[in-house]
């Protein structure tokens, strides 16, 4: 049972919770793809549904699917987001960004009543943290706020190398909302909830890819017996 396999087969789950006239937010990653290709499938079967996308990239591809999007200004409630995440923790805490796009994923995941993890079960851990923690940052003072981030990262208990992340041609990559991301190497978080309020305290911070209290439901998928076994 392959890792795509095992996304298929979580992604398949979500796409049975869309029911007609449901207002999505779509989440952004492989396995947010996945959901996307078959959702589409079932919009050319005349499911009627619209869509906010988590980033450009899942917007060009919610669009080649077929689905109808519209903005979050247009939609400010949303029904359901599905979305993907880099860690996921006993109480639904997760670690997203691994795809640079956690700001408009947590803009839209706050903005709807329930949203669903869909992810391979490897991705379950007891403690978060072995994943790098994204942080979104202003460029304005990015060397200021690399500091502050380190330091807000040692007052919570935490310890671990801060890097700037760069994109192929190695200049610090830009976001779809223009910004930079520094990725926190902590290997453990003891205190989610304590970083997040670390690290909202810098100014530079836009966001973090802490969510924490956002996901309502998880659908983990891991090969069993070889085939590929769907727990939610
Ligand atoms: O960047 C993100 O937040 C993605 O959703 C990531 O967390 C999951 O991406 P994957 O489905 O490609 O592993």
């Amino acid at each position: 049972v392959s890792g795509p396999d095992l996304r298929r087969a979580a992604a398949e789950r979500a796409v049975a919770l869309v029911t007609d006239g449901m207002r999505l937010g779509i989440g952004t990653g492989s396995t947010a793809n996945v959901f996307i290709a078959l959702l589409g499938a079932r919009v050319r079967d005349g499911l009627d549904v619209v869509g906010v996308p988590t980033s450009e990239a899942t917007r060009v591809a919610a669009e080649a699917a077929g689905i109808r999007l519209a903005t979050l200004e247009e939609l400010p409630e949303l029904d359901l987001t599905v979305d993907g995440a880099d860690e996921i923790d006993g109480a639904m805490r997760l670690i997203k960004g691994g795809g640079a796009a956690l700001l408009r994923e947590k803009i839209v995941a706050f903005a709807s009543r329930r949203m669903v993890v869909i992810a391979d079960a490897a991705k379950y851990v007891e403690t978060l943290g072995a994943f790098p923690l994204p942080i979104e940052v202003n460029p304005f003072g990015l060397g200021a706020t690399h500091r502050a981030v380190e330091a807000a990262v040692a007052a919570a208990g935490c310890t671990g190398r801060v890097v700037l992340r760069r994109n192929a041609g190695s200049e610090p990559l830009r976001t779809d909302g223009g910004h930079h991301i520094l990725d926190a190497h902590l290997g453990r978080i003891p205190d989610p909830e304590a970083l997040s309020a670390g690290l909202w305290a810098v100014p530079g911070v836009v966001e973090h890819g802490l969510f924490l209290g956002l996901a309502t439901g998880a659908i983990l998928a891991e090969a069993r017996d070889g085939a590929a076994h769907v727990t939610c």
